[in-house]
């Protein structure tokens, strides 16, 4: 413990990634800041607008091949949700494997949104009574620990809406690394992932008309404001997101319209005007550079669908041999 903020952050490393992120350059905060309750509910609102492929183009992949899924993953699977979210595409999961004659040992949903969470829970444990519902409360990015889960059951881990793409290539792999000792030899990954596309799709995404996607950003602040003790004043941010074509990836940023300064976590940060907080990345994948990933992080594809306008994957990785 050598900093001195050490130990005023031990007990909240929100608090201690807000700031840490605030006096970076350029100034970052993490995206799993989005989602407190109503983060949860604009995000909601985002997966209906009509820009917004992503959610309805991954639910009718998922809709076509749950059959196959539910039979390549065979009897006695306990399925683990990372970002279970409004619960809306694991039903699909929980249907097919009912069909198949072979239902879920369990289901563990983990997500960040306490509230959505406890709902959810809820909500599917009185629709499939048959199966065990375990929710887990917890931020994935970081190492976690699963509650017990049923003897031999073989663990099929779910990992959709392309929240892969939140995190950048390297840290993407060491994810996945974890999941695969999550799931042990014997487990399935299925993984929803963005295609990459033209710039203009992706922008008109990620811009809606109706500002939802603006006001899901700006949210963050006002969430900090809340909840740490912000100043932030909503009026002199704008939203502004791109993709960025080198990288692959569609950045948000909330930019400065103004030089000011503002006060958040105990702390004072100075902005520019024009200068922004890099809120999240939405890394695109092609075919390549998805078998790549998986291959980095020991998973090999054994299914790979996509939609018919070619929008979106849906993968379903096994851990592949260990080398020596
Ligand atoms: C939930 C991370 C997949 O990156 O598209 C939606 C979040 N951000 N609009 C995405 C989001 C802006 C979304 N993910």
């Amino acid at each position: 413990m050598t900093s001195p903020f050490a130990r005023a952050f031990a007990g909240d490393p929100v608090r201690a990634e807000i700031v840490a992120g605030l006096r970076g350059t350029p100034k970052t905060l993490p995206p799993k800041l989005f989602y407190d309750a109503s983060g949860a509910e604009l995000f909601e609102r985002i997966c209906e607008l009509p820009e917004y492929y992503l959610t309805r183009t991954e639910l009718a992949i998922l809709q076509r091949r749950v059959g196959e899924i539910a039979a390549t993953a065979g009897p006695r699977c306990a399925l683990v949700e990372y970002g279970s979210g409004a619960g809306v595409k694991v039903r699909l999961l929980l249907d097919a494997f009912a069909a198949a004659g072979t239902p879920l040992t369990a289901y563990v949903p983990i997500d960040i949104s306490r509230e959505q969470l406890a709902a959810v829970a809820e909500q599917l444990s009185a629709e499939y009574p048959a199966v065990p519902v375990h929710p887990v409360c917890a931020d994935y990015t970081a190492p976690l620990t699963l509650p017990d889960l049923p003897q031999r059951a073989r663990r099929v881990a779910f990992f959709p809406g392309s929240t892969i793409g939140n995190f950048h290539p390297t840290e993407a792999a060491a994810f996945l690394r974890r999941v695969r000792r999550t799931i042990a030899a014997d487990g399935l990954l299925v993984l929803g992932v963005d295609r990459r596309k033209d710039a203009a799709t992706l922008d008109a995404a990620y811009n809606d008309a109706a500002g939802v996607t603006a006001a899901f950003n700006l949210n963050l602040l006002a969430r900090l404001n809340r909840e740490h003790g912000g100043t932030f004043d909503l009026a002199r941010f704008r939203h502004r997101a791109f993709f960025n074509e080198a990288a692959s990836r569609v950045e948000m940023h909330l930019v400065s319209a103004v030089d000011q300064c503002v006060r958040v976590a105990g702390e004072t940060f100075h902005f520019a005007a024009g200068e922004s907080i890099w809120t999240e990345s939405s890394y695109k994948y092609d075919r390549a550079r998805l078998e790549a990933l998986a291959a980095s992080a020991g998973f090999a594809v054994a299914r790979l669908w996509t939609d018919d306008d070619e929008r979106f994957w849906v993968a379903v990785l096994e851990v592949a041999p260990e080398r020596e």
